[in-house]
């Protein structure tokens, strides 16, 4: 009993940690009534130390709701079972664990240590009347079944197993054991229109800005945490991002201010795989761990059938995200990785992004000279990685008090420094004569500051509007060709979903292989939009007026669509075919990975 009462309060404090907006009480009910049915049953056993035994049930218990508390906290949704697979990656990316393990998860296990000396000063199985000791599995098992009847003829079952403890995990480890997301062969989701229709999607069509990077090298910077709102934002008077400002100024830039990330369940190497592949990235385990061995025909491929030698650049573990084994058949010919680079001090994750730069001109410099024909760079950079905490002599900005030593003031200090950085990096190019044959491309990988947390208060304040998923999810993407007169900004919506075709008509070269998800943003005049499936579940959508989050618990009606200017609710059934349309869109791009599509239909 002193346990299940535990637990009830620890169901409580954990609904709320993972914002249950739904069915509230009965979830609470059915995680208190299995604790106790599991309890009662150790209690009723003939076993010896049932005390030891029904403490470990609790300090399991404890533990996994503290887990998937603090993943919530990250990841704005519950764990699945397969992210035990991917612990070493949660560990090294996690923010800082002082942040994650905040006091109210912590409450989650702190008791553990009382109640097992209370548990071992007294005896509790003594205390229990008999009688009821030996029917209380069987009173109970009544009640919860009764109760999940019910709830399941109310229809209310899929909100309960999107959030409740017990049913949430056995659902999704049944389903994983028995392969129940796995997309049948029989039932393919892509019919021949569609195989057309993708194909087309891929083909190069004659437009505005069609091939002006031709016969050119193309560095692509994926740069760490850098979202949109940095960029030309005046701050205290001081400028946060003074070179991208520089260089979107810049009478050959091309900026992309209406663009975002595409995330799936593996971070920034999913950054990379949306954009070099315009596929979807999976929603099962970091794709490049998933699809390593798939045959693709990306970005680096596309540019290799055309002359091209593909390099991938990373100053980190090149382990990490599987990068080293997935990058082959991503195109990569050669992976510079930590190893490759020297370096004294560390910043945060690893080297210093100056260092990281000026080094990959020295190999740069060695990739151009392998032959005559261009060359195509995929430089991930690293140091603006979270929590943004650099030392003191990094920290230059002037900020505010309120800003100070919290997430907003050190991320602006850190993406700062980043952009310093990339100001260098150019000023290299160009010393090292790298810089006036080469188009480049520069987006951020991912958010830097989450719209489901405390710091979200801070972003209104500092930005003077609502910071939601629109806003936290908005990267840029800047497009800078060398002596051509194109200065323009672009806001067609778009993700890094839509990289690939994008920057293969400024690049002119034709896809006749592939199929790809995403649009030319500087073209497409069709309907674009953002279908993320991270942070906001797949069904998801953002367009240029709506921004449309699906509900967490399974069902509709309980989703939230907002028009994005008045940030007023608007009708659900205004959104329910897009919503739908999005799901099967993501469906094909999923059969696309799972039966390794392109190993007969690229060759
Ligand atoms: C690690 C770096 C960071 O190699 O790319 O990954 P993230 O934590 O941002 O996913
Ligand atoms: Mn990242």
């Amino acid at each position: 009993m002193f346990l299940s009462i535990l637990l009830t309060i620890k169901f409580i404090l954990f609904t709320n940690l993972i914002k249950v907006e739904y069915n509230r009480i009965p979830i609470i009910i059915i995680s208190s009534l299995i604790s106790t049915f599991i309890l009662s049953l150790i209690f009723r056993s003939k076993t010896k130390n049932k005390e030891t035994k029904a403490l470990t049930f609790y300090i399991v218990i404890s533990i996994i709701i503290l887990a998937d508390a603090a993943y919530y906290s990250h990841f704005n949704v519950l764990p699945k079972v397969l992210v035990i697979k991917q612990f070493r990656q949660l560990a090294a990316v996690g923010e800082s664990l002082k942040k994650i393990f905040n006091f109210r998860i912590l409450l989650l296990v702190l008791d553990i240590p009382i109640v097992a000396y209370i548990m071992k000063k007294k005896n509790y199985t003594a205390k229990i009347n008999e009688k009821l000791k030996k029917n209380s599995p069987i009173i109970l098992g009544s009640i919860l079944l009764a109760i999940l009847i019910s709830i399941n003829m109310k229809g209310y079952m899929t909100s309960v197993k999107a959030q409740e403890l017990y049913t949430y995990h056995i659902t999704d480890i049944t389903d994983t054991i028995l392969g129940r997301d796995k997309i049948s062969k029989k039932d393919a989701p892509l019919s021949q229109e569609d195989i057309k229709e993708l194909k087309s999607r891929a083909r190069l069509k004659q437009g505005k800005h069609t091939g002006i990077g031709k016969g050119k090298n193309l560095i692509v910077l994926q740069i760490e945490a850098l979202q949109d709102f940095p960029i030309e934002l005046e701050y205290n008077g001081q400028e946060i991002t003074p070179n991208l400002n520089k260089l979107i100024s810049d009478n050959s830039t091309l900026y992309y201010d209406n663009y975002h990330q595409l995330l799936g369940r593996g971070n920034t190497s999913d950054a990379e795989f949306v954009s070099n592949n315009s596929l979807h990235p999976s929603m099962e385990e970091p794709t490049y761990t998933q699809y390593e061995n798939n045959t693709f025909y990306g970005l680096p491929w596309l540019l290799r059938d055309n002359g091209y030698t593909s390099w991938a650049f990373h100053g980190y573990e090149k382990t990490f995200w599987n990068r080293e084994a997935a990058y082959p058949n991503q195109g990569f010919q050669r992976f510079i990785s930590e190893e490759d680079f020297q370096f004294d001090e560390v910043l945060g994750f690893g080297i210093r992004d100056e260092d990281f730069y000026q080094q990959t001109i020295e190999y740069l410099k060695e990739l151009d000279n392998i032959d005559e024909n261009p060359f195509y760079a995929f430089v991930v950079s690293l140091s603006s990685h979270t929590p943004f905490k650099m030392p003191e002599e990094y920290e230059v900005l002037d900020i505010e008090e309120k800003y100070k030593d919290n997430m907003v003031g050190d991320y602006l200090q850190s993406i700062h420094y980043a952009d310093k950085a990339i100001g260098e990096f150019i000023d290299g190019l160009k010393s090292a004569g790298l810089y006036e044959n080469t188009v480049i491309a520069i987006y951020g990988d991912h958010f830097a500051i989450s719209a489901a947390q405390d710091e979200a208060e801070l972003m209104t304040e500092l930005l003077g509007k609502e910071y939601d998923f629109d806003e936290m999810m908005h990267i840029p993407l800047i497009v800078h060709i060398p002596g051509a007169e194109v200065k323009e900004t672009i806001s067609t919506i778009g993700s890094q979903l839509d990289f690939y075709p994008t920057i293969a008509n400024i690049m002119g070269y034709d896809n006749t292989k592939g199929m790809i998800f995403g649009r030319d943003l500087t073209n497409y005049e069709g309907h674009a939009y953002v279908p993320p499936q991270t942070y906001m579940l797949k069904g998801s959508f953002i367009d240029e007026d709506i921004l449309f989050e699906i509900s967490r618990d399974g069902i509709f009606e309980h989703s939230r669509a907002i028009d994005r200017k008045t940030r007023r609710e608007i009708d659900l059934e205004e959104v329910r075919e897009m919503s739908e349309k999005i799901v099967e869109e993501i469906e094909k791009s999923n059969y696309i990975l799972e039966t390794d599509y392109f190993k007969e239909s690229v060759k």
